[in-house]
Formats: C-alpha cells, structure tokens, sequence
C-alpha cells in the first residue's frame, strides 16, 4: 500500500543546478576576491560530489592545485558556503526557478488522496523551503510531513542515509514509499534505502545510470506536453505521471 511519496529536490523539483546553485557558487567567490569560476560544462563535473561544502573542496582538490590553501580553510568552506546560500534562496525569493512539468500538479494530487509527502535532499535546509515557500506556495513547506535535508546525516547521497533518516522519521518501511529522483547518486541513496524510485532526467543528468528505476523519464508530464519514458521497459510511452499511473508501476 502506497502512503508517501518523498521527493529529491535539486533537479528533481526544479532545475536548479545549472542557473541556480551554480550562479551562486559563483557570486560567492566573487564576493570572497576569488578567480574560481564554474561554467557549464565544468559544474556537470563537480556534481558528482554532492553537497556544496564537498563540491568546492573537491574542486580545489581535483581543478586547482595552484591554489594555496590557507590553514583554516575549512572555515573559509563554510564562509563561501552561507554567502552562496544567501545568493542562492534571494534568487529564488526574486522568483527565479519554476517548479518541474507536472510537479505541483502531483503533489496537489497527492495531498487530496491524503498520502504524505516528504523531502530528501543533500542540500541546505534553508534552500529548500525557500524553493517550496517562492515556486510552489506560500505555504508549500508545510505541505510535506518530514524535510530531511542538508548536514542533518554526515554522509552525503550516494549513501542512503538521508532517506533512512526520512523513512524513520515517517515511520514508515521503504515498501510503503516512493522515491522521485533525477541522478545517478540520487538513486543510488533511495535505492540503497529499499525504495522504488521513479527518474525524471534533466540535462546534467541524461547519460547516468539508473539501473533499478521503476521508470525513467523525461518529466512527470502535464496536459499537452506528456512525458517520454527513455527506460527500456517503456522506451516511447508517454503519459502524465499521477497516482493512477504510478499505482500500475507498482503492480
Ligand atoms: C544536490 C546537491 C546539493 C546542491 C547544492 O544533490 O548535491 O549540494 O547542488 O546545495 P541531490 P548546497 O539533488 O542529489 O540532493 O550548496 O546547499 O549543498
Ligand atoms: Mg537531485
């Protein structure tokens, strides 16, 4: 019996790696007077480490080994890090990321079938409800029981702690969920947990694997511009994904 759905944020919800964080991590090293610039290309990289705190070091580490580390670095890390979270939630808060096709038409569907929503992501806590609060509702944070998002698990996705720590906080057995993810690393951490994940793909994310998916496609879909299922099962469906459609992948 289906009873939550818990959604990956980042990619997921909305498209905001490319023209969101990353534009952010940018103005902070402007801000900190350094000559560190992401471009497009270069951030597909780096989002094989999740978590913006990790991302930059591994950054320094792997891309500038002409940069000189200062002793208290860390501190610096966590410095850049706030600065790129005020950029970031102020964009969102000027309106600038829309939700995803077909996402606020499902958790809209979802919250009137009575199942519980829930979030899990590694980003910051603050981006998050800023994210629901500006793109989805005034009250969107309040839509879902359980955000688990950010520090609050030392070990960032892949590992699956982040939904383990969303599934004990639901109470919930991974088999009663659904998982909504957009990343190899993202699927990696729900299926690690027992969860059935359904992906939906973004341009950052079209060549992962996703061996396990219920399904893969391009959106969750809406009227008129349905979704396309990219996954061998159900190579050139289309469809809207809602919970009717949902309930027969689960079969
Ligand atoms: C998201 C992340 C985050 C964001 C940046 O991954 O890896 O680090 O890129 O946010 P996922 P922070 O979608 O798999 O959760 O800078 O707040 O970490
Ligand atoms: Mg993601």
């Amino acid at each position: 019996m289906l009873k939550a759905l818990i959604f990956d944020v980042d990619g997921t919800l909305a498209d905001t790696e490319r023209d969101g964080h990353r534009p952010a991590f940018n103005a902070a090293f402007r801000e900190y007077g350094l000559d560190w610039d992401w471009d497009v290309p270069l951030y597909g990289q780096l989002l094989a480490v999740t978590g913006g705190k990790e991302r930059m070091k591994h950054y320094v580490e792997r891309f500038r080994p002409d940069y000189a580390r200062p002793a208290d670095f860390d501190d610096l890390v966590a410095e850049l890090h706030q600065a790129k979270t005020r950029h970031y939630t102020r964009m969102l808060a000027e309106g600038g990321i829309p939700l995803r096709s077909g996402v606020k038409r499902l958790l809209e569907e979802a919250r009137a079938a009575g199942l519980t929503l829930a979030v899990a992501t590694t980003t910051t806590p603050d981006n998050v409800t800023a994210l629901l609060r500006h793109s989805l509702a005034a009250d969107g944070p309040d839509w879902f029981a359980v955000i688990a998002a950010g520090d609050i698990v030392p070990a960032k996705k892949p590992a699956p702690d982040i939904y383990v720590w969303a599934l004990e906080r639901l109470g919930l057995d991974a088999a009663e969920c659904l998982a909504f993810e957009d990343s190899e690393n993202g699927i990696l951490a729900s299926r690690g947990a027992g969860l059935r994940t359904i992906v939906t793909v973004n341009d950052y994310t079209l060549d992962h694997d996703f061996t396990g998916a219920l399904a893969v496609l391009s959106d969750l879909g809406e009227p008129g511009t349905p979704y396309r299922r990219l996954d061998a099962a159900g190579e050139g469906e289309t469809g809207l994904v809602d919970l009717a459609r949902i309930r027969t992948w689960l079969d």
